[in-house]
This record gives C-alpha cells, sequence and structure tokens, in this order.
C-alpha cells in the first residue's frame, strides 16, 4: 500500500490557491463537516513561512483546518530546485506511524490526498511556532517532558529494540525512497559549509574568518564527514529528520511535533541532537535580543536547563521502554532471563546510551553551525538586526557547535556539555 500511495501529484496537480481551495476542501475527507457552512463561508489565507511548501489556514463557521501542499520546488529557492511532490506522502506516513506511539504531541489528522500532494489537519490553536516563542522570551515548564517523550516513543518503538525483524525491514523500505530530502540534509548539513558553495551565506564580513577556518579544519571535516556517514547507513529508528523549533508548535502547557516529511529510518542521535542545536542556537541568540529592561539572563538559564533536561528526559524514557518493553528481535529476551545476563544487558543499555549521547552531540553540532555557514538559517539569529551583535552569538554558536563535533565521544555529562555552553557565551572576542 505504501509504495503504491508513495507516487504524488496526479495529472490534475496545481498549486492550491486561497481562490482555488475551498472547492478542493469540499471534497476532502470530513472537512466541510469540520468546517462548517459552504464553500462561500470559508476564509483562506496562505502562511506558510517555511523553505519548502504552501500552508493554508481554513475558517469556517463552525471550526478551522490546515491544509499543507507540496510544491514541486524548494520554495526557499524557487523553480530551479526542483523536488519530489512525494514528500507529502511521507510526511502522512510518518504523521501515521506517531499517532500510534505520541498522539497528544501531534495535530489531528484528517486527510491526505496523493493528487494534491496535500495533508489536512489540525489547526494548532493558540499555539505557536516554537522559534518565534523562544526569540519572544517564553518560558515553556512542561516543553522538556513532552519532547522528551515523543523521542523516546517514537524512536524506541520503531527501532528493532522493539520491532520484528520484518516489520523494520518493511518500514525501512517505505521510507527509504524518500531520497531527496535525505540528500538536502546530506548537502545542506554535512557538507556545503565546509566547502565552497553558491547558496551559503553568513554574516559577512564579520564571520568571514571564520567560515574559511572552518573550510580549512581538517579535523573538523572528518568529524562532520564521520557524522554524515551515520546518516548514511544507521538505520536505527524511525526519525522525524528535521526536529528542530519550527517543527514544534507550543503553548505553555502543550507541545507537538509536526513537518516530519524529511522522515526515514535513520540515527536515533539525529533527532536528539537536532532538539538540542536549536535550543543552543536559541541560548546563544539571547544576548542578541537583550535591551535594557531585559537582559535575557534568566532566560538563557531556563534555555540551558531546559537542553539539559530533553536529554536526561529522553535518556530515563527511553531506558525504561528498553527495560519493560524490549520484545523486538535485537537483544533476545529469552537470551537474557538469567541474572548474569541480564546484568551484562543492563550494562550494554549504560554503553548504548552513552554512544548515543555522542551520537545527540555530534549531530547537534552539525546543525548548529549549517544554520550560520549554510543556506537555511533561523530567526533566532536572523531577527537580532545588528550584523557585529549577531556575529558575536553566531561565533559563539560556532565554536560550541565545532567543538561537539570534535569532542563528542569525550563528553561524559549534560553538565559538562552546559558547561561548554557557558564558557562560550563568556568568550567576548568580537
Ligand atoms: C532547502 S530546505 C532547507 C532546510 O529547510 C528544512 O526545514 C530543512 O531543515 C532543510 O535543511
Ligand atoms: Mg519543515
Amino acid at each position: 500500500m505504501a509504495q503504491q500511495n508513495r507516487f504524488t501529484g496526479g495529472p490534475d496537480y496545481a498549486p492550491l490557491s486561497p481562490e482555488s481551495l475551498p472547492a478542493w476542501l469540499a471534497t476532502a475527507g470530513g472537512s466541510a463537516e469540520v468546517l462548517g457552512g459552504g464553500v462561500d463561508d470559508w476564509a483562506v489565507r496562505e502562511v506558510g513561512d517555511g523553505n519548502l511548501n504552501l500552508v493554508f489556514i481554513v475558517e469556517g463557521p463552525a471550526g478551522s483546518l490546515v491544509v499543507k501542499q507540496a510544491l514541486p520546488y524548494v520554495r526557499l529557492v524557487g523553480e530551479g530546485w526542483p523536488l519530489p511532490l512525494d514528500r507529502a506522502w511521507f510526511e502522512w506516513l510518518a504523521l501515521s506511524t506517531q499517532a500510534e506511539l505520541v498522539p497528544d504531541r501531534l495535530p489531528r489528522l484528517h486527510h491526505f490526498e496523493a493528487e494534491q500532494a496535500a495533508v489536512v489537519m489540525e489547526r494548532l490553536q493558540p499555539h505557536v511556532i516554537m522559534r518565534k516563542g523562544l526569540v519572544d522570551g517564553v518560558v515553556y515548564p512542561d516543553f522538556a517532558d513532552h519532547v522528551a517523550t515523543f523521542m523516546a516513543r517514537t524512536l524506541f518503538f520503531t527501532s528493532d529494540l522493539a520491532m520484528l525483524a520484518g516489520e523494520k525491514k518493511r518500514l525501512q523500505a517505505d521510507f527509504c525512497h524518500n531520497t531527496e530530502l535525505c540528500k538536502i540534509t546530506e548537502d545542506l548539513v554535512f557538507t556545503d559549509p565546509y566547502r565552497i558553495a553558491e547558496l551559503n551565506r553568513w554574516t559577512t564580513p564579520q564571520l568571514d574568518d571564520v567560515a574559511a577556518r572552518f573550510r580549512e579544519d581538517a579535523a573538523l571535516k572528518v568529524a562532520v564527514q564521520e557524522l554524515k556517514w551515520a546518516f548514511l547507513h544507521q538505520a536505527e529508528a524511525l526519525i522525524h529528520g528535521d526536529l528542530h523549533t519550527g517543527s514544534i508548535m507550543v503553548t505553555t502547557t502543550d507541545t507537538r511535533v509536526i513537518d516530519p516529511e524529511f522522515a526515514f529510518v535513520g540515527p536515533i542521535g539525529f533527532d536528539v541532537g537536532a532538539v538540542l542545536a536549536n535550543l543552543f542556537l536559541a541560548y546563544f541568540s539571547q544576548a542578541g535580543h537583550a535591551t535594557h529592561g531585559d537582559d535575557r539572563v534568566a532566560y538563557e538559564t531556563w534555555v540551558l536547563e531546559t537542553a539539559g533536561a530533553v536529554w536526561t528526559g529522553f535518556e530515563a524514557r527511553f531506558l525504561e521502554l528498553w527495560r519493560s518493553q524490549g520484545r523486538g528481535d535485537a537483544f533476545s529476551a529469552d537470551l537474557f532471563a538469567d541474572p548474569a545476563a541480564a546484568a551484562a544487558l543492563e550494562a550494554f543499555r549504560t554503553t548504548t546510551m552513552r554512544r548515543l549521547f555522542g551520537d545527540s552531540l555530534g549531530f547537534a553540532g552539525a546543525k548548529m553551525v549549517r544554520r550560520i555557514l549554510g543556506l537555511a538559517h533561523v530567526e533566532d539569529l536572523e531577527r537580532i538586526a545588528d550584523p557585529d551583535r549577531r556575529a558575536l552569538c553566531e561565533r559563539r554558536a560556532l565554536a560550541m557547535g565545532r567543538q561537539l563535533m570534535l569532542g563528542r565521544r569525550g563528553l561524559s555529562s549534560m553538565a559538562e556539555v552546559l558547561d561548554l555552553a557557558r564558557m562560550q557565551r563568556a568568550e567576548t572576542r568580537p
């Protein structure tokens, strides 16, 4: 089934518009019932501010919905960079898989239509994109708990620790065609920031020296390519694939993860690292948002503590699931019934979490660097209008990213990582 539905975008595919969308939506699953009234009563606006797709909010007399439609090219760059429409299918398939594991952490799904490469889903309200909240200095007390649970459950239950080999291989087969989206990550995260690439950009001339140094840093290039190699071959679990704070919608009491169009079966640490990276970027950007009345110092502390809590929460929940629900084909339970074998397995679990910690830190470092030296930047830093001030924040974040990639295997605790962040934050070299 997955194989057939993957072929999205039929002969009638056309980018939707506020004018054309109501007629289409009238035939899209139960959308009309959710909205109430008739097509003439629906107000549509396009609100997409991401890099790839169209996103519409549709409001009717009874309720509202979101429609996300893939464009046949990268929106950020234009028609010169074609991109397959089947990413809408992978997003739908990932959301459907995750919905069975963490229904409370996702938007409710209403409808998928292959012909228009479009997904209809719940409009999350009054949620905001988390990155915007972080720029505004808003505290989200439950975020670490929510995202740690999201990651532990989605990553554990789609791994060989929980799945039978045949099921896991079918899952892998379903997602292995998401090659173009993976290629974006392979290029933009792991390769382009370390070479001259047409689409790279950075705060210039302030960061010209560090950009050049990164392109000549032999040890760093080996480290980032080792991470790329892991991204290419480490088929551990169904990962979201783009779990930054722009893919998370929040209120002060709720957290929902959206946008898994980059999903594939890849390294667990890539998702964990994405969340950590984006919290660290938020941390280093706060100095750029400080004003006379609001120095952001307390907020910096909250952001850093949250990064710590994301890792410790993830580690605890993942381990708990492994101990209580490890019924997959990896580590067959009947081999570990006797106490000596059980103790050996427990020791291996500790080693594995340590390895996942190192992987997560390395991926976090790569994802920090790409947002400063590569094509796609983040609002946390872009919203700092003064380029000198922005460059200082970016320089600190780049130094941290580099240290995470190079030192990932030697860093043994989150406390050590947070100390590293504080040390970089104190760096005043312009
Ligand atoms: C060309 S797409 C650039 C970035 O946007 C997405 O959110 C992914 O992070 C991708 O790398
Ligand atoms: Mg996205």
